[in-house]
């Protein structure tokens, strides 16, 4: 029957919160349901955290920051990282399989998310005992030092579109510099994280430096965000959200890294290689059925080639098909109803505004009638100023609008309130470096486009986007602040 999805993961799962190294229900017992968006059925029960349960997490974090995992030398925690990315790397089936049930991703794109994580741990894992700290000459008579050390307890807030990925960028960094740490993952995809926690224990990381309670943004989220024995905090979500979590920070003095979306533009000169841009074009928008932070949502197309351009993707987004994810469809359902019903709101919101679709794909007849499916939508020509080329849909939607010339496309590239990625296409080399550096974006790519990967590359944005790195090198330096030591010697 179609409605009836046969994963390899059971319909009763119930977890419960990892605190200290126990599973612990939440302190007033309450629960969570969770649904499956591939066909919205009742899928596993999550515990509904409290600020009891972030309060103990936190000390939990605290006792071992201040203990066996604080006692640890960097390379004893980097090999604790590459055993838990081992862990992790022989499980790619099983993780994965469990992330698209419960988040709905493509199979495909479920496992890679799995192999990302394991490399983040073995990126952060191989880098613990190398971040260096620095001496200064100063006076003949002083030896000064600064050293490198982490903030304490850390508590990272993580999304639902890339759980894992953006746990392992987030919390694989800070444990390498020798944070202990609590995590809140969202409410509809806790489960991977759950699982990776489990793992950790297994491998051998003391209790409490990794702390996971799960629960509502606004109960266990909320309470982690103000908890006065934080002393850093990383979150990626909504602008709105990260308002609330950056001023419950500020109340208690601490600092948060904010990774808050986008609305990333592709800029495409009447001298790009098309054959080579277009797939990427199309997969950027639609990689995680646009539910990601660096979706290429707008394209910008020089008015030469725009008509081209347009009949080009109207072709691809025809033929794409939203899916069940274990059917490997060109994308799955979105996450919830509620992401549902706000990316059907713009493109309602389109209509209203005299906007008609150029070219939409489908959903497949096997789809299960109770899962959250969108077909993917593209609109061409666009207003640079209509709401569907300013406000992030998260969804997959599409807009083009055209540009004259170069300076119109870094005018319009830059005309959001966002700036977290860019792609420009073009064979002409000096253009590509002068356009790519006047992207005001964490991230340019020239003739590609990464969407989110690449785990040694530093990521994050300007303006709306948020602010702090994360990913790389500098994602490990973001987990530690530093102490100079002046030692008098004569
Ligand atoms: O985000 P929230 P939502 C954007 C995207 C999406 C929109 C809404 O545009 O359509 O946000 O998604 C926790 N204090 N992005 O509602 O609320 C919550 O439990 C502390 C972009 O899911 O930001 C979850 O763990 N925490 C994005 C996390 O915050 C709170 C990824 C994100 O939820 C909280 C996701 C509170 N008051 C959504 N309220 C990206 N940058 O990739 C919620 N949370």
């Amino acid at each position: 029957m179609n409605d009836q999805v046969s994963l390899n993961v059971s319909p009763d799962m119930v977890h419960q919160n990892l605190i200290g190294g126990r599973n612990v229900p939440a302190s007033d017992g309450a629960m969570l349901d969770v649904l499956s968006p591939v066909d919205g059925s009742l899928f596993a029960r999550i515990a509904s955290g409290t600020a009891a349960d972030v309060d103990a997490a936190v000390k939990a974090a605290r006792a071992a920051f201040e203990g066996a995992w604080g006692k640890l030398t960097a390379t004893e925690r980097g090999r604790l990282l590459m055993k838990l990315a081992a862990a992790v790397e022989a499980r790619v089936d099983e993780l994965g399989e469990l992330e698209s049930r419960d988040n709905g991703k493509p199979l495909r794109q479920a496992k890679a998310d799995v192999v990302a994580l394991a490399r983040y741990l073995e990126f952060y894992g191989s880098a613990a005992d190398k971040l260096h700290g620095e001496v200064i000459p100063y006076l003949n008579t002083h030896f000064i030092g600064v050293e490198r050390v982490p903030h304490g307890v850390t508590g990272h807030i993580v999304p639902w579109n890339y759980p894992m990925q953006i746990f392992g960028r987030s919390v694989g960094a800070a444990l390498a510099a020798g944070n202990a740490t609590v995590v809140k993952p969202a409410e509809d995809a806790s489960l991977t994280i759950l699982r990776v926690a489990a793992l950790a224990r297994e491998v051998g990381f003391p209790d409490g430096a990794l702390n996971i309670v799960t629960g509502l943004g606004r109960t266990a989220g909320a309470a982690l965000a103000g908890h006065p024995g934080i002393d850093f905090l990383s979150f990626t979500g909504s602008p709105e959200t990260g308002t609330a979590v950056q001023t419950a920070a500020a109340r208690n003095h601490v600092g948060v890294t904010l990774e808050l979306g986008g609305k990333s533009a592709q800029v495409v000169f009447d001298d790009a290689d098309l054959e080579r841009a277009l797939p990427v074009l199309v997969n950027a928008i639609i990689q995680n059925g646009g539910q990601t932070c660096s979706a290429g949502s707008r394209l910008l197309i020089q008015r030469g080639i725009f008509k081209d351009v347009v009949d080009a993707v109207s072709e691809r987004f025809r033929a794409l098909k939203a899916g069940r994810p274990d059917a490997e469809p060109d994308l799955g359902p979105m996450i919830n109803q509620a992401q549902q019903r706000r990316v059907q709101g713009y493109l309602d919101r389109a209509s209203q505004e005299g906007l008609t679709v150029t070219a939409s794909g489908g959903i497949a007849a096997d789809a299960p009638k109770g899962g959250y499916y969108v077909a993917p939508t593209f609109f061409a020509p666009v207003a640079h100023e209509s709401l569907l080329s300013q406000e992030e849909v998260f969804g997959p939607v599409l807009v083009a609008t055209p540009f004259e010339d170069e300076a119109e496309a870094i005018r319009l590239a830059n005309g959001t309130p966002y700036g977290l990625a860019a792609g420009v296409w073009t064979r002409d080399a000096m253009r590509s470096t002068r356009v790519g550096r006047a992207m005001r974006v964490g991230q340019v790519f020239v003739n590609c486009y990464g969407a989110g990967g690449g785990i040694e590359l530093p990521f994050g944005g300007f303006g709306r986007s948020g602010h702090g790195r994360e990913k790389g090198f500098e994602g490990l330096v973001e987990f530690t602040t530093t102490r100079t030591i002046v030692i008098a010697h004569g």
